[in-house]
């Protein structure tokens, strides 16, 4: 099949190499003006790739968009004309509120969502390297969307495992809770994950869970208090020397995913009149340390 990678990160870069190395056709779409890119996964071959390429673009059956997400719908809209609307579009990136407009500009796609576990990291523009092995759910979030499980066979067999979730919302949500939990207290206090195991973070991470499970329960999504947490507990640990994505952003100075983290979580609360009011001080810090800039 033929794939175009919107924003080959490090995500982005795992998957145009393991789509590449099954015998499909990838195409990258990047801020680089290069009209080819050089991507090498670990120890393979380095691949070059056509990079900004209109025609390559137009002739994909997927759009793989794995840009963060404060930058998916400009991204995308600069793209509309060059994306066929028979194209499989793929939104791939942590939190959660692109689905909307994104359906908005490409109204006549088959629009899937997806959350991966993969842990990846780009040590040079070229290099990728996959340090965890993990899953990926898949869904969709609208009705041509629903017809397209057959991708998890094309996407399981290139970067195992792949599996169809039929309501990727819950999905998403769990994701969501966890990056709620983890990403703005280890950004603020500038430290990597394994630092939120200590008691001095256990009150701060009950008062997050506690709003969180609340605003899931009104968006009707199953979850339960006890299980949250010892799935955030597990995180934590698993990923103890890791230092989160937001934290990252801010000790760069990069704009960070808080809109479409917490302040999705925030925008949830205030449609259901819940009271998110921890959530909304670590949101307000992230922010504060934004415009500080
Ligand atoms: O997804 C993550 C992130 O950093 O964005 C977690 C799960 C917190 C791992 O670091």
């Amino acid at each position: 099949m033929n794939f175009a990678i919107v924003g080959p990160g490090a995500i982005g870069s795992l998957w145009a190499s393991s789509l590449s190395h099954a015998g499909h056709n990838i195409n990258l779409w990047s801020r680089q003006t290069d009209n080819q890119l050089t991507i090498q996964c670990d120890n393979h071959l380095p691949l070059t790739l056509p990079n900004n390429d209109h025609q390559a673009l137009k002739n994909s059956d997927v759009v793989l968009v794995t840009l963060k997400a404060p930058f998916v719908l400009s991204g995308l809209k600069s793209l509309v004309e060059h994306i066929h609307s028979d194209a499989i579009i793929v939104l791939m990136h942590n939190g959660m509120g692109t689905a909307e407009p994104v359906s908005s500009l490409f109204p006549n796609n088959p629009l899937l969502l997806a959350t991966t576990t993969h842990g990846a990291y780009r040590p040079t523009p070229q290099h990728v390297l996959h340090t965890g092995k993990g899953n990926t759910q898949l869904g969709a979030t609208n009705s041509l969307g629903h017809q397209c499980e057959f991708i998890v066979d094309v996407l399981n067999n290139a970067l195992p495992t792949v599996e169809w979730h039929s309501n990727i919302q819950q999905a998403l949500w769990n994701k969501l809770a966890i990056n709620c939990a983890i990403n703005p207290l280890t950004a603020i206090n500038n430290v990597n994950n394994g630092t939120l195991s200590q008691q001095a973070y256990q009150y701060d991470l009950q008062q997050i869970i506690n709003e969180v499970v609340e605003v899931m329960h009104a968006e009707a999504i199953a979850v339960e208090m006890q299980a949250l947490t010892k799935t955030i507990q597990h995180v934590i640990e698993a990923t103890a020397a890791n230092y989160s994505s937001m934290q990252q952003d801010i000790a760069h100075r990069r704009t960070s995913e808080i809109d479409f983290i917490t302040g999705y979580l925030i925008a949830r609360a205030k449609h259901h009149q819940i009271d998110v009011s921890f959530n909304q001080s670590l949101y307000n810090s992230i922010k504060q340390i934004e415009q500080s800039w």
